[in-house]
């Protein structure tokens, strides 16, 4: 596998320095052992300690304090963990961490729980594979039903949770939220391969998180329901989690997609969904769990025909009523946007819905919408633009998430770990987003360059700044427009396809016809869903003269020659933003020659290999969707450029 962003020249200022570590717990173990092999490597000099690591001051449970006087290096921290933080810390600064004089400065994490969620699938599913909306290969956790536990897998996990830990996750989902097959087993008669995954990423003070069915009482408990207000329910949950946490003391909790696409839920017994998650969370509240209960939940065979229903209402509507209804070791997990991880949606009224309950926000890391990994794409701008949004007066949707950060991997057992290897800087930023969002991408970008092409001359980062700093605009630029969303191939969610889902069950729609496009969302003619924002968001997006052009046609339906903020109608800026892209596009591969033979040949190749295919695939989003709406339209390129009509 690919080294990533701990490769063994990222930990030369440490390993060619003299370190003390103090004390004795299991993580100052392991950063007694990254010291091992990065003197081992480096050479690591016998003088006077330059770095000291101890236990000791008040951080919390994770920070640590970190100063520089007299010519050494200091991490104080409470806990081990915190150590561990603080030692990679030293590792991000590399020779800087050595130089001149500064702090004490207190570090702590924004965010209790930083979690990744893997939508690894343990039987290989027949449409969506190994690894669902994975784009990396298989899994590293599980092949056709049977858990991967040699050596070489071993290693491997254990390679995974280094790199994250590095960037601050301390908790893991390992299985799909849709638990299908064999999963349904991992809590009862398969938790010994859970206990396994545990063990190694605990060596780096991760939690291990289990995606679990509403009705495993039913499916593996071999009970006549999974009703979560019947006493026999309660106490088989109560029963198998005592027994999850004997074998895994240090257990993180369930995730539970209920009542979604298909995921059995409380619905399906008349009970609300805070008595669904109640009876799991009271399970776990004994041993200090949680339960991430999901609120992506919708209609998803919704009648096109039918416009009263709007998929982007549906969250709110189900779950705000509930407030202060969950326990308090229930987590709300919302996706970030209302309708389903799209390059651009506004952010979910849910989150700002409901002061009584935690809610955690979620992120894709994984490229399902963004391009796949075979475009380039850092995601990075769009989370930090979405945590800092002031959803209410008072707060930011990163104030708001009480209950965490979540986001979807993108790694499997591709060499390279997220088959493009640039995906690599989206990981990483999401782990140092989520402990500090106020974190800035582009200084996210120089510190993941600098550890992954450590020594490389300054064209290289100059090189990925130039191609990654605005990619997800890029992206946005030639795919669907002005936050309309979707017009992805169906099921594959990968290139092209106006009306792929416009006439589908799926409530995604765009509503183009010959004189407009866009979905009313209005309280005064559309759907109301303006309504579920606090001001002065309801207001603002419930008027086209105020709603930000980027998601004018996710609120209002509008005719194409409306202008937009920017003083450009609707149909020219389709136009011009599709053209504009593919000009963009075409920079990177020449930008990418330059640094041929500066960044590991491997690597290389893989990256040119991907930039062919996203040039290929955005030629193709500017084609179809310029000639769709020209076609549709009738309204000619002001530019005259070809458009085949
Ligand atoms: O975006 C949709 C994906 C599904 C996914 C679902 C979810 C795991 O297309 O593949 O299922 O979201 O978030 O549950």
């Amino acid at each position: 596998m690919h080294a990533a962003w701990l490769g063994d020249e990222a930990l030369r200022a440490v390993g060619s320095r003299c370190v003390e570590v103090l004390g004795d717990a299991p993580l100052i173990q392991t950063i007694r052992a990254e010291l091992a092999h990065a003197h081992a490597r480096h050479g690591g000099s016998t003088e006077a300690p330059q770095l000291v690591l101890a236990l000791g001051g008040a951080t919390g449970p994770e920070g640590y304090l970190l100063s520089r006087a007299d010519g050494v290096t200091r991490v104080l921290a409470e806990t081990d963990l915190g150590l561990l933080h603080g030692f990679f810390h030293v590792v991000r600064l590399g020779e800087a961490a050595f130089d001149g004089s500064y702090g004490p400065g207190l570090h702590q994490p924004a965010h209790a729980r930083r979690m990744l969620d893997h939508w690894d699938n343990v039987d290989r599913h027949d449409v969506m594979g190994q690894v669902e909306r994975g784009y990396s290969g298989d899994s590293i956790f599980w092949r056709d039903g049977v858990a991967l536990h040699s050596a070489a897998d071993e290693t491997r996990v254990r390679a995974y949770a280094r790199l994250i830990a590095a960037t601050g996750i301390n908790a893991v989902a390992l299985n799909n939220v849709n638990v299908r097959g064999a999963a349904a087993r991992l809590l009862t008669d398969r938790l010994d391969e859970v206990a396994w995954l545990a063990r190694i990423f605990r060596g780096y003070g991760i939690r291990v998180h289990l995606s679990v069915s509403f009705a495993a009482p039913t499916r593996v408990g071999g009970l006549g329901t999974s009703d979560p207000v019947d006493p026999d329910v309660a106490a088989w949950w109560a029963k198998t989690t005592a027994d999850v946490y004997a074998a895994i003391p240090d257990f993180g909790g369930y995730v539970v997609k209920a009542d979604s696409e298909g995921e059995p839920g409380p619905f399906g017994y008349g009970r609300s969904h805070a008595e669904g998650a109640n009876v799991l969370a009271e399970a776990l509240a004994p041993f200090g769990g949680v339960v991430h209960w999901r609120a992506f939940v919708y209609n998803h065979r919704q009648d096109w025909r039918d416009r009263s229903t709007d998929r982007a209402r549906a969250a709110y509507d189900h779950f705000a009523p509930l407030d202060g209804q969950f326990r308090d070791n229930v987590i709300l997990q919302v996706k970030y946007g209302p309708i389903d991880f799209q390059t651009r949606e506004p952010i979910s009224p849910v989150i700002a819905a409901m002061p009584h309950t935690r809610v955690a926000v979620e992120l894709q890391v994984t490229q399902e919408y963004t391009g796949q990994q075979r475009h380039v794409c850092y995601l990075a701008p769009q989370w930090s633009e979405i945590l800092s949004f002031p959803l209410t007066a008072t707060r930011s949707v990163d104030q708001l998430a009480t209950g965490g950060i979540v986001a979807v991997s993108n790694v499997g057992d591709d060499v390279f770990w997220t088959g493009h290897p640039l995906a690599q800087a989206n990981l990483y930023a999401f782990g140092r987003l989520a402990w500090d969002p106020s974190a800035d991408p582009a200084a996210i970008l120089d510190e993941w360059a600098a550890l992954t092409f450590p020594g490389a001359p300054p064209l290289v980062a100059q090189t990925l700044h130039a191609m990654m700093d605005d990619s997800w605009h890029t992206y946005e630029s030639y795919t669907a427009p002005l936050g309309v969303g979707f017009m992805v191939r169906p099921h594959y969610h990968y290139g092209p396809d106006v009306d792929g889902y416009e006439y589908s069950p799926w409530g995604t729609y765009h509503f183009a016809d010959r004189n407009g496009i866009g979905v009313d969302r209005t309280r005064a003619t559309g759907t109301g869903y303006t309504g579920q924002y606090p001001p002065p968001w309801c207001d603002t997006y419930e008027s086209p003269q105020t709603c930000p052009d980027e998601l004018l046609l996710f609120f209002h339906h509008v005719p194409y020659g409306h202008l937009l903020r920017s003083g450009v109608s609707v149909i020219q800026h389709i136009y011009d933003t599709h053209f504009a892209g593919v000009e963009r596009v075409l920079e990177l591969q020449p930008l990418w020659e330059r640094v041929a033979g500066l960044v590991p040949d491997d690597l290389h190749a893989r990256v040119a290999q991907r930039l062919v295919e996203q040039l290929r695939s955005a030629i193709e989003w500017r084609d179809q969707l310029n000639t769709y709406f020209l076609r549709k339209s009738g309204i000619p390129d002001a530019h005259g450029r070809e458009i085949y009509a």
